[in-house]
């Protein structure tokens, strides 16, 4: 019984440490080996590698069975018993979902289990880290037989350290990914969008010494200008190494500090002469931290990002919003991850006059953030608190909270992320309302320098649009999805349509659109057309320059996107199109109205 307690401590504990294992920021500028590549999978619906024939979990044994696929075992002789054999399973790219990957797995959701074998020659006094970029929905880890850790949520990056288990060769790490949806989860069981399962993005091994820079953040001063200020985190302090240098060379910055016993170092840098981070001006510092004699180094903009009663300023001057929204996906209908992909997103923003991008409804890749950084695109982040989750469930939001603070640990040094979105279009109740006001809350904490938002929806009634949901009181800036012409209303009444808010802050219209198939002519009355689409951006422009306080717009969408609810023969097959440009790349009518108004508006 004692034996027993002391192995459910132990697994208990090794399980706790490894969900709570705090994730490591700006990783394409450490030390790392990647495991892209080709990996073995084997489909398993019914989770054989998993469960015993009993239901028992194979990783909760305190000696895993054979049977469970982490263990990766082969028959030592012809006569033992082995159902599975990875080797010989069928081979996959990493990154990459199956459902594009595999054209059997195209509706598949389930269960995958996936396998990279590697060699590591790890020297002592350094440890080892697998950083996963993301996995959709559900992952259980292991590596050598040994589990790692479970991790949920489709868009966010998380880590384990693997410097006790890692060997200097034949290492396997097999990864379960399970895409089944839950009511429970975040997102819930209905969005629109194609639910892509596997191992979406990057995977890495990282290395670093004994105590190393976990986290920092360095940004302008939320309220000074003329001060650089943040922090720098260290995994596993040692109090005889606390000296910390962080050097911004242009800018003739050479700061050193301490850090304090909680292993933290707060700063703030008197800065002269900033050139400020702004679409016009994407201007990158190179950002040198020395630690112990190892340097970590990134490109870092600096901005100011505020509200003054209904306008959003930029580095103090009031900007205008020309953006549009993006999904992440592909060319080819799979989920987009490389630079590459990220490059054709965002140069068809730029063609259409953005300097904006909505980056909808989940975090996207870093890939994608850090070129936006790069090109000068102002970007809105989101969390996938899409629709109806379980607003009163404490797991949900517990779920929602992780994810959020996630990507706001990988991406808070990117001077283009403006905005934290909290959701998307959800129902009003008390516990929706509580539920965002407390996502509010907590990214104000982590981050104070941005805005935050979330698209709501909107009543109408007495020839008024009206925008009066409560949970504005929480948000920095006012943004709603409509949809007339399309859903609802008459385009021919747009210019009569009013739009009033009670909220005397900056208003967004974060989408509105209408689905054309790419080619497909007609009548400005014929749905389905790119003439009824463009009829439609007109209309819709024409109403939407009414609304007051009117900061920006991001349509919905820059591109067509797959989605299972959208299943018209012959217009939708499988597609939402509302894209101002086809799957395959053809620009329809209404890209050329949205990129006029956008002309217009940098002229006035
Ligand atoms: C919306 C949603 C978006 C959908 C879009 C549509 O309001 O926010 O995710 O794809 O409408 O096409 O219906």
């Amino acid at each position: 019984m004692k034996k027993l307690l002391i192995t459910l401590l132990l697994t208990f504990s090794i399980l706790g440490q490894a969900q709570n294992q705090n994730l490591i920021s700006n990783v394409p500028n450490r030390h790392t080996t990647s495991l892209n590549g080709v990996w073995n999978y084997i489909v398993d619906p019914y989770e054989t590698g998993y469960y015993s024939f009993h239901h028992d979990v194979y990783d909760k044994q305190e000696k895993p069975s054979k049977a469970a696929y982490f263990s990766n075992y082969h028959a030592v002789n012809k006569q033992e018993l082995v159902e599975y054999d990875f080797d010989k399973s069928p081979k996959i790219n990493i990154p990459g979902d199956w459902n594009s990957q595999v054209p059997e797995l195209k509706y598949y959701e389930g269960n995958v289990w996936f396998k990279k074998s590697f060699d590591y020659d790890l020297k002592t006094q350094k440890r080892l880290f697998v950083y996963i970029g993301a996995i959709n929905y559900k992952a259980d880890v292991y590596l050598n037989g040994k589990k790692l850790g479970t991790h949920e949520g489709g868009f966010t990056p998380f880590n384990y350290e693997v410097t006790s288990i890692v060997k200097p060769k034949d290492n396997y790490l097999v990864i379960k990914v399970d895409n089944t949806r839950h009511k429970e989860d975040v997102p819930t069981l209905n969005t629109d969008w194609w639910n892509y399962g596997g191992i979406t993005r990057d995977v890495t091994l990282i290395e670093e010494s004994a105590s190393f820079v976990e986290d920092y953040t360095i940004q302008l001063d939320k309220k000074d200008k003329n001060k650089i200020s943040g922090f720098v985190k260290i995994n596993n302090f040692n109090p005889a190494q606390n000296a910390v240098a962080i050097a911004i060379p242009e800018l003739k910055i050479n700061y050193k500090g301490k850090v304090g016993a909680d292993g933290i170092v707060k700063f703030e840098i008197p800065s002269k002469n900033v050139s400020y981070w702004s679409p016009e001006n994407p201007k990158l510092y190179e950002v040198t931290i020395d630690f112990n004699g190892e340097k970590l180094k990134d490109n870092i903009g600096f901005r100011t990002i505020e509200t003054q009663e209904d306008k959003i300023l930029l580095n103090g001057k009031q900007i205008f919003l020309r953006g549009i929204s993006i999904h992440e996906e592909n060319a080819k209908g799979g989920r987009a991850n490389s630079e590459e992909d990220a490059l054709r997103l965002l140069n068809w923003a730029k063609e259409l006059g953005c300097n904006y991008v909505r980056l909808a409804h989940y975090p996207h890749n870093e890939n994608i953030i850090r070129l936006a950084d790069k090109l000068g695109l102002m970007v809105w982040e989101e969390i996938p608190v899409y629709w109806t989750v379980e607003f009163t469930r404490k797991e949900t939001y517990n779920n929602a909270q992780n994810q959020l603070t996630a990507a706001i640990t990988r991406d808070k040094n990117r001077a283009c992320i403006i905005i934290w979105s909290m959701a998307n279009e959800t129902p009003v109740s008390d516990a929706r309302n509580n539920f965002i006001k407390n996502l509010a809350e907590h990214t104000k904490s982590l981050d104070n320098t941005r805005l935050i938002s979330a698209a709501l929806l909107t009543q109408s009634g007495d020839g008024f649009g009206t925008i009066n949901d409560e949970i504005g009181q929480y948000l920095d800036i006012i943004a709603f999805n409509q949809y007339l012409g399309w859903y609802g209303g008459n385009l021919e009444d747009a210019e009569k349509i009013l739009w009033k808010t009670k909220y005397n802050k900056p208003v967004i219209v974060s989408e509105f659109g209408g689905d054309a198939k790419a080619g497909l002519h007609g009548e400005k009355n014929e749905r389905w057309t790119e003439e009824y689409q463009e009829y439609l951006y007109i209309q819709n422009l024409k109403m939407i320059e009414k609304i007051p306080h009117l900061s920006g717009l991001s349509p919905w969408i820059l591109v067509d996107f797959r989605s299972p609810r959208r299943l018209l023969p012959g217009i939708q097959d499988e597609y939402n199109r509302k894209g101002l440009i086809s799957n395959d790349g053809q620009k329809k009518k209404a890209f050329y109205i949205m990129q006029d108004w956008y002309k217009k508006k940098i002229k006035d």
